[in-house]
């Protein structure tokens, strides 16, 4: 290659690109960073903004009312921000200057808008973001104060607004950062209230009276039943330090969060910057508030979010799951060591409302009996056990049981009304009280369906009719 450049040229290039850089450097000083925010859909935590300056911050947020699953079954017309319940999780940095955009979808049937509980300012920014279906609004407000802070749409009337899903978190970065954390998670506790009972299979509509007797059917993390469990939970690796983001949307009810099995090592209450508690078991979120817990994972296993008012988690569906693996570590926690018979009074009954599985009109017999084993395992299986076999003179038996095979009414009547007084089974003697266990007709027919077809009983099927 030739080079046929000029020396002196070459030095009036340099010169000239350094004086260009000055120039442009000049012109930006003072001038605003302009960012669009990167919202997140729960679980997911938007990253975490390392800038040190202040920003002018576009969040784009959009209303649709869309048809979506509450539980196994269920579903409902939620009212959303982004489409989904919670909505998306915004992050800006103290002192950003944030441009808000709200879109209410042509489809949506009603007007909505958006109250930030971070927004210093009138109703939060509601009236300033009042928005008619096929309309956008536009607002701005400064982040002056840092924290964790619920936003929720404010239209009226206001309580259904946000019982239809309208909610979620934005998290105002403090300049005097938290300490970092390897596992950020967004969770948001709310509420449902269907007309049908929790269960009740279908297109569920929203019940105004139950909303104001606060007596939900449903109580949930992010938004449906099962949001956080299983394959869907969230995950963290022993050693790691985690961050959980945990709002309330209410509309009603104050969430007892606790993670079993976990302790937090720090706890921001109502989400605010200041690790004020350590070593706590049980935070209180109020509705329309938030904390910020935090703690490192030391063993693994199943570690299980709950709202400690412990019936709404096992009956209603505030269950979530955060899964640890990585090395045991017996010296922290041993696992099972011994396991010996105690049953002075008979286990207690729980039945995970997850489980319960939707009433179709025809069902096949695979499908009985499949909700029967569910529906044995969840409720049956404490007192007679696994594999049917009961516990001598306690509990009886109801594999081969002579008492279950001989009337099949009499069996129906059992889990219609309970049991007491003295019964014979398999020439053994029994005084004791099985409980009346609330179960659906439809409940009654599969399980008995699925004991008459397990452990060598007679196999015949029971009809949710002869339950009647
Ligand atoms: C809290 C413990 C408990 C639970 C839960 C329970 N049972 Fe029982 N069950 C008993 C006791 C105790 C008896 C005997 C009552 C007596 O002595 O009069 C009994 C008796 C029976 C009998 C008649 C006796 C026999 O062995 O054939 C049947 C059938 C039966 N239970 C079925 C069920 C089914 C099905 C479920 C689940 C839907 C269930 N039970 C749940 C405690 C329980
Ligand atoms: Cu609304």
């Amino acid at each position: 290659m030739v080079n046929n450049m000029n020396p002196i040229k070459t030095k009036q290039i340099v010169l000239f690109l350094f004086l260009s850089f000055l120039l442009v450097a000049f012109v930006n000083c003072g001038k605003e960073t302009v960012e669009e925010a990167k919202l997140t859909y729960a679980p997911e935590v938007p990253p975490h903004i390392d800038r040190t300056n202040e920003a002018k911050v576009v969040v784009n947020m959009e209303t649709v009312e869309v048809v979506g699953r509450l539980a196994d079954g269920v579903e409902y017309t939620f009212w959303t921000f982004g489409g989904s319940v919670p909505g998306p999780m915004i992050r800006v940095r103290e002192g950003d200057n944030v441009e808000f955009h709200l879109k209410n979808h042509p489809t949506s049937k009603m007007p909505h808008n958006i109250d930030l509980h971070a927004v210093t300012g009138q109703g939060g920014g509601a009236a300033a973001s009042l928005t008619i279906p096929g309309h956008a609004s536009k607002f701005s407000f400064k982040a002056l104060n840092p924290g964790l802070y619920i936003y929720h749409c404010a239209t009226s009337p206001v309580g259904m607004h946000i019982a239809n899903g309208m909610y979620g978190l934005i998290y105002v970065q403090p300049k005097d950062d938290l300490p970092k954390v390897d596992k950020e998670y967004y969770v948001v506790q709310s509420e449902f209230y269907t007309k049908g009972r929790n269960g009740e299979p279908g297109l569920q509509p929203f019940s105004m009276e139950k909303a104001i007797t606060e007596i939900p059917d449903y109580v949930v993390f992010n938004g449906s039943v099962g949001s956080l469990v299983e394959e869907r939970a969230i995950t963290a690796k022993v050693g790691e330090k985690v961050r959980l983001y945990v709002g309330n949307g209410g509309p009603n009810l104050v969430s007892s969060f606790h993670v079993i099995g976990e302790i937090f090592d720090s706890v921001y209450t109502e989400g605010g910057v200041l690790a004020n508690q350590k070593n706590v078991q049980t935070t209180l979120i109020p509705a329309g508030g938030s904390a910020i817990v935090d703690f490192t994972v030391d063993v693994p296993g199943t570690l299980i979010l709950v709202d400690h008012s412990i019936f709404r988690t096992f009956n209603k569906g505030s269950l979530g799951m955060l899964k640890v693996e990585g090395e045991q570590n017996p010296n922290v926690y041993s696992g099972k060591q011994e396991d010996t018979v105690y049953l002075p009074e008979g286990p207690a009954i729980q039945r995970m409302v997850t489980e319960v599985k939707p009433k179709a009109t025809t069902k096949s017999k695979e499908e009985i009996l499949a909700n029967g084993a569910r529906v044995y395992q969840s409720v049956c299986s404490a007192c007679h056990m696994k594999e049917g076999q009961g516990v001598q003179g306690v509990f009886p038996p109801l594999a081969k049981s002579d008492y279950l095979n001989a009337d099949k009414n009499r069996a129906i009547q059992v889990l219609k009304k309970g049991l007491s007084g003295p019964i014979t089974v398999n020439g053994q003697k029994y005084n004791n009280v099985m409980p009346h266990l609330e179960l659906s007709n439809e409940e009654i027919a599969s399980v008995l369906s699925y004991v008459y077809n397990q452990w060598g009983n007679k196999g015949i099927m029971v009809t949710e009719q002869e339950v009647k």
